[in-house]
């Protein structure tokens, strides 16, 4: 999508501390890290939402979960780490292109907002 942040990204349009890349999904450092490490795991296909995602966008959205599971191996997460996802307004989700981001290196709020 033209105007999408995250497939500009991907486009290689946007420079981005890149991770990974697979033929199917793409991660990235986010620029306002919440925790030592914060990736963002981003499906190459652009879908606004894990709301939006349907049957067909199943094993593509599991892709991404065993793509943020093994970065987490990478990056030395051995005492756990937080996968998030937001969708919508309420969840205060900026950029409308489903995402995965990936926290950890520190002990995480019990809170989850
Ligand atoms: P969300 O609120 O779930 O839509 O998260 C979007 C994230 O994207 C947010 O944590 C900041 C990050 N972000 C926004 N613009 C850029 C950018 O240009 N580069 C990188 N690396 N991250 C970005």
């Amino acid at each position: 999508m033209d105007s999408c942040l995250f497939c500009k990204i991907i486009a290689g349009q946007i420079p981005s501390d890149k991770v990974y890349e697979d033929d199917r999904c793409y991660a990235f450092r986010d620029i306002n890290p919440q925790a030592p490490v914060h990736i963002l795991i981003v499906p190459k296909t652009h879908v606004a939402d894990v709301a939006e995602c349907t049957e067909k966008d199943s094993a593509l959205a599991g892709h991404v979960l065993k793509v943020a599971s093994e970065l987490a191996k990478r990056e030395g997460l051995t005492n756990g780490f937080r996968l998030v996802t937001n969708a919508g307004a309420d969840a205060c989700q900026s950029v409308k292109h489903f995402h995965v981001h990936l926290l950890g290196g520190r002990k995480m709020s019990e809170k989850m907002d």
